[in-house]
């Protein structure tokens, strides 16, 4: 276990510079004592052109950067398949691990890095930012408070439109780097996080129902990077079949008798990245959407319509402590990153990880084992227990 004095800079490397590793690099460039020390990339050649583009001190390869002394914390923000082997890698290295959604691309894998990050003695966390918008927090809080009542039900949806074309491509619609779930995997572990993290309450059975829209894709014979909405031409493509789900809907019951239902899809036009989710209890009903994150829908059976709560002074601490510019000062998606990254930073200078404070590897194993019962739900078209 590296323990470090308050004092002491921590270095990270960021593995990956696709489209969510910048956001990384940007949040870590926030906090005062952390510096991104080091960049990997797929080659020297293109970690030295990303490093020296990034303004990111030394570029290497994964395994040189794993031999760096100088470097404490690994961000894994590389396609799915590389999550476990290079968690792992790092925690056996001796590195802290900051790993994005999905943790991996199977529970067991998980399940392993879990128990080899607490046998090293070795923070290790997940990136569910949206956990740290102040108005999630807010409804958490209320939530807690006894504001809601009794939870009867849960709604939510993830949409996007990314891959709304036949000629969107992207590394996630091939199994074998992204897993044997897409939309769930990627956008539906988001939703599910924060509707167990929201309410406190936890999933028992889901009942799915996947459809693939576009049955066969234009394959790009060059990569393209996510959300770059560049078109292809002909000659540009090959066109390939497709076996994972464009569009998603999921039944829920949860353990205290509570029901619910997700819509997930990444092909829903002019949906660019928009979670909603929407709580109906006994005494209020609490609705937050992702593109409008600093509202919050709360609606009671005496107020027509309900009220939107706008002033984070308003908010409850635990909301309020999100809020980096008081004053009506708007949060957005890159702050998200820099609040949970706080948290996870603090934990390294402290030397000891904050179970249940941040998304750890243990949230990253329970979304994988919700979706992999929502992926066998579905191919069973049945009710599955988790
Ligand atoms: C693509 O669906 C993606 O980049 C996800 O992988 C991220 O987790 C989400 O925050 C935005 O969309």
């Amino acid at each position: 276990m590296l323990t470090m004095k308050k004092t002491d800079t921590i270095n990270a490397a960021i593995v990956g510079t696709g489209f969510i590793g910048p956001a990384h690099l940007e949040a870590l460039r926030r906090i005062p004592y952390v510096q991104v020390l080091g960049l990997c990339e797929a080659s020297p050649e293109l970690a030295a052109e990303k490093a020296a583009q990034l303004g990111i001190p030394r570029a290497y390869s994964f395994e040189e950067m794993l031999q760096d002394p100088d470097i404490h914390v690994v961000h894994i923000c590389t396609p799915n398949f590389l999550h476990y082997p290079q968690s792992k890698a790092a925690l056996l290295a001796g590195k802290h691990v900051i790993c994005e959604k999905p943790l991996a691309n199977r529970a067991e894998e998980a399940e392993e890095l879990l128990a080899l990050a607490k046998e090293k003695g070795l923070i290790h966390a997940v990136h569910f930012n949206l956990r740290y918008y102040p108005m999630v927090r807010q409804m958490k809080a209320l939530r807690e408070k006894g504001e809601l009542g009794e939870i009867f039900a849960v709604l939510g949806s993830y949409l996007q439109d990314w891959l709304f074309l036949q000629t969107d491509y992207n590394w996630r619609l091939e199994p074998d780097k992204s897993g044997d779930s897409r939309a769930i995997a990627d956008i539906g572990s988001h939703l599910l996080d924060i509707t167990e993290y929201v309410t406190g309450l936890s999933l028992s059975e889901v009942m799915a129902d996947f459809s693939t829209v576009h049955k066969t894709r234009y394959k790009p014979l060059k990569a393209i990077e996510t959300y770059s909405g560049k078109t292809l031409q002909p000659e540009d493509y090959e066109e390939v079949p497709i076996h994972t789900e464009d569009h998603a809907t999921v039944l829920l019951r949860f353990t205290n008798g509570t029901k619910g239902s997700v819509t997930v899809s990444q092909v829903h036009a002019g949906r660019k990245n928009r979670l909603n989710i929407e709580i109906a209890g006994s005494k209020a009903n609490l609705e937050w959407n992702s593109e409008r994150p600093n509202e919050l829908w709360i609606g009671k059976r005496e107020t027509a319509n309900g009220h939107l709560l706008k002033d984070p002074a308003l908010a409850e601490p635990a909301a309020g402590q999100l809020i980096s510019f008081p004053g009506g000062h708007n949060e957005g998606f890159p702050d998200t990153s820099k609040q949970l990254f706080k948290e996870v930073y603090a934990a390294i200078r402290e030397g000891k990880p904050q179970e249940g404070q941040y998304p750890d590897f243990a949230a990253g194993l329970r979304e994988l084992i919700i979706c992999e019962k929502i992926v066998e739900s579905a191919k069973k078209d049945a009710w599955v227990r988790i």
